[in-house]
Formats: structure tokens, C-alpha cells, sequence
């Protein structure tokens, strides 16, 4: 009887923004490790999902959607994030949406076709199809366009067919011993969680362009018995952003907080004391050195 050969190896999650690909590492880990929302630029850097069983792990690299519009420091900044993390992986899931192909995917499958890194397309979003026929004339095309890529239909929602990714993206890893220590599942820190739930709140809560011009920066962490004492700034460009954040008579930030609160108490499993304020830091979005003192450098 032979054994199976343990294997370790990086997989870049990438593709255009609202595909689901957050979704998907939150799911394949098994626990909301990674923000998601309905809007574009909900994730801003790339971010480890560890997943270990037995001898096997899977690093998992979930990015910033590839922005077309690059004209800001902080799309810039994203872009490459997403570029850099696709190069040096063992394998590549592009994740598109069921029958919606657009200049977005366009822009990815054509940053992917020079790569030599195995590659597997997982068609997202199953969940909302009536008719599974619909979804043939669609797999048939992107398998004619990728040759040499694998297609998995999924829902990273529902958790429909992940185990079947999981099964086409280990054949790919390499062998090997763990690269991370088992009860390890990310490569960020506590504080930039708690900052990206706080900032997760704000992309879900508030419509139009305002989310896009928000950044939060954890200035307390600290465990005082059994409460986690967090405190953060929410920093806007304008004055106008920081009223419509605090809300009327206040209404939205506490709602922001108490939302805030619940996700992190999940996540740390610790009693947490929320403490958030907002400050106007005018164009922090598109200064390439404020936005390093934020911790967006690469
Ligand atoms: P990302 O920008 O690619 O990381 O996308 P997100 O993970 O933030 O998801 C964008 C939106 O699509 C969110 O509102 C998700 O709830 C939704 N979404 C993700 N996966 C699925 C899916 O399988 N089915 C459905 N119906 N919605 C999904
Ligand atoms: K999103
Ligand atoms: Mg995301």
C-alpha cells in the first residue's frame, strides 16, 4: 500500500472586482477571514488564506480585482498587488461570473495568457442560474479561448462544488512539507482585520462613492482581561464624507460599531470594546507616500 505524497504549494486567487473571489477564500477556509461587498475595491492588498488537512496546505492568495481605471495612486497600487501575486504561485484560479463576460475578464485572461502556471477557471455564481443548460454554450466557449486551463462551475456563496476545485488545485501543488505552521491561516495581523472589518461595514453601509474615499487605521489593540480593546480611526477626504459617516445625530456610526463589534468578537472569540472616530485626511487616496504610511506599500 502506498502512501499519499504530502503537498504545500501557492494558489493566486485573481480576477475582475465582484466576482467573488473574497467569497470563495472564505469558503475554502471555512471561516470570514476576508471582507466582501457588493462594490469594486472592497479588497485593497493581497491577503494569505492557509488551509491545512493532514499533510496537506494550501496557501491561498486572495487579491484586489485587476481595476481598469488606473488613474488613482490606490487602483495603481491595487493592480500591482493583483499582477504581483499572480507570478509566483504553483497554480492560478481565475474566477469569472456565469454567462457575464466583460472587458474586465478580458483585461485578466489577457494578463494570464503568457503564463506558464497552471491554471484553473472557476465559473462563480451558479447559485443564480434557473437552468443549468444555460451554463454549457458558456464553458464550451471559455474552453475554446483557455486550451489549457481546467473549468470548474461553482457558488462560493453556497459552497456548491468547492470540493471539486479543491480536488483540480491539488493535483497541481508540488510536494512537500507545510510552509506554515497548521494553526496558522493568514500573513496579516489582528489589526489589519479589525481595521478591513470596520472598513467592510462601510462598503456594505453606505452607497455611491464615499466607500472609495475611506481608509481605517487601528491606532489601539490591546487585551485587558478578557476584553479586547480596539480602537480606529476612520480617515475621509472631505468634511462632507465624515458627516455622512457619523450620520444623523450619530445613527451611522454606531451602527457601523455595533456591526464592527460582532465580527470581531466571531473572529477573535474575545469580548471587544469598539471605540471609532472619523478624521478628514485630504487626499490620502492619491499620494503614493500617505498612502505608504497607511501601510499600502508593496
Ligand atoms: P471580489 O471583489 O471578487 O472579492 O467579490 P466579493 O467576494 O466581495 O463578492 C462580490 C459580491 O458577489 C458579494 O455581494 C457576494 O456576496 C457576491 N457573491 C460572491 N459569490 C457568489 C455566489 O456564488 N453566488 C452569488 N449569488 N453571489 C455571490
Ligand atoms: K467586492
Ligand atoms: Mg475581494
Amino acid at each position: 500500500m502506498s502512501e499519499q505524497p504530502s503537498r504545500c504549494g501557492y494558489v493566486a486567487i485573481v480576477g475582475r472586482p465582484n466576482v467573488g473571489k473574497s467569497t470563495l477564500l472564505n469558503h475554502l477556509l471555512g471561516q470570514k477571514l476576508a471582507i466582501t461587498s457588493r462594490k469594486p475595491q472592497t479588497t485593497r492588498h493581497n491577503m494569505l488564506g492557509i488551509k491545512t488537512e493532514g499533510q496537506n496546505q494550501i496557501i491561498f492568495v486572495d487579491t484586489p480585482g485587476l481595476h481598469a481605471d488606473a488613474d488613482k495612486a490606490i487602483n495603481r497600487y491595487m493592480n500591482r498587488a493583483a499582477a504581483s501575486a499572480a507570478r509566483d504561485v504553483d497554480v492560478v484560479v481565475f474566477v469569472v461570473e456565469r454567462t457575464r463576460w466583460t472587458e474586465g475578464d478580458q483585461l485578466v485572461a489577457d494578463r494570464l495568457r503568457g503564463l506558464k502556471t497552471p491554471l484553473v477557471i472557476a465559473v462563480n455564481k451558479v447559485d443564480q442560474l434557473e437552468d443549468k443548460g444555460e451554463l454549457l454554450p458558456q464553458l464550451l466557449a471559455l474552453a475554446e479561448q483557455h486550451p489549457r486551463a481546467e473549468i470548474v462551475p461553482i457558488s462560493a456563496l453556497r459552497g456548491t462544488n468547492l470540493d471539486a476545485l479543491e480536488k483540480v488545485i491539488m493535483q497541481h501543488l508540488p510536494e512537500g512539507r507545510h510552509f506554515f505552521p497548521e494553526d496558522q491561516i493568514t500573513d496579516r495581523s489582528s489589526r489589519f482585520l479589525a481595521a478591513e472589518i470596520v472598513r467592510e461595514k462601510i462598503m456594505r453601509q453606505l452607497g455611491a462613492e464615499v466607500p472609495y474615499q475611506v481608509t481605517v487605521e487601528v491606532e489601539e489593540f490591546a487585551q485587558e482581561g478578557s476584553t479586547l480593546h480596539i480602537s480606529a480611526a476612520i480617515l475621509v477626504e472631505r468634511a462632507g464624507q465624515k458627516r455622512i459617516i457619523i450620520g444623523n445625530k450619530g445613527e451611522r456610526i454606531k451602527q457601523i460599531g455595533s456591526q464592527a463589534r460582532q465580527d470581531m468578537e466571531r473572529l477573535f472569540d474575545s469580548k471587544v470594546m469598539l471605540n471609532l472616530w472619523v478624521k478628514v485626511k485630504s487626499g490620502w487616496s492619491d499620494d503614493e507616500r500617505a498612502l505608504r504610511s497607511l501601510g499600502y506599500s508593496d
